[in-house]
């Protein structure tokens, strides 16, 4: 809730009324806050497999996640060295989206690469 001080002539006289009268408001006026509640983010995240070629993993970060061949490729061994890496972060269909476009562009090529979401 947010709390407006009234300090202008608040009243409804038409646009040719004489204000003689002074009828000047004075106090609060109480407005509900519009409700505008941020959407809970996920973060996509690739895993590490032994069979996946580095190559087609940095096409996917570069494809599906507008990486340049730099990042993709520091993503890549990221994931490599760690097992797990971080691809992006983004709203829940969004999120829904990405996991399912990359899982189904590395089972068309027969990799088993692993891409998931976590709620932040
Ligand atoms: N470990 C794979 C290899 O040596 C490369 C790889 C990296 C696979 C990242 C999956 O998410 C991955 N070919």
């Amino acid at each position: 809730m947010i709390i407006i001080p009234i300090t202008a002539n608040d009243e409804d006289e038409g646009a040719n009324s004489d204000d003689e009268g002074g009828g000047f408001q004075t106090g609060i006026a109480v407005k509900a806050k519009p409700k505008t509640k941020k959407p809970a983010l996920y973060k996509v995240l690739l895993l590490n497999d032994d069979y996946t070629p580095m190559e087609f993993v940095v096409q996917v970060l570069e494809q599906f996640f507008n990486k340049t061949q730099e990042e993709a490729t520091r993503i890549m061994l990221h994931v490599h060295r760690r097992g797990v890496g971080l691809c992006g972060v983004f709203t829940f269909e969004i999120a829904e989206t990405k996991v399912m476009l990359v899982m189904d562009y590395a089972k068309r090529n027969q990799y088993p690469l692993q891409c998931i979401m976590e709620k932040e």
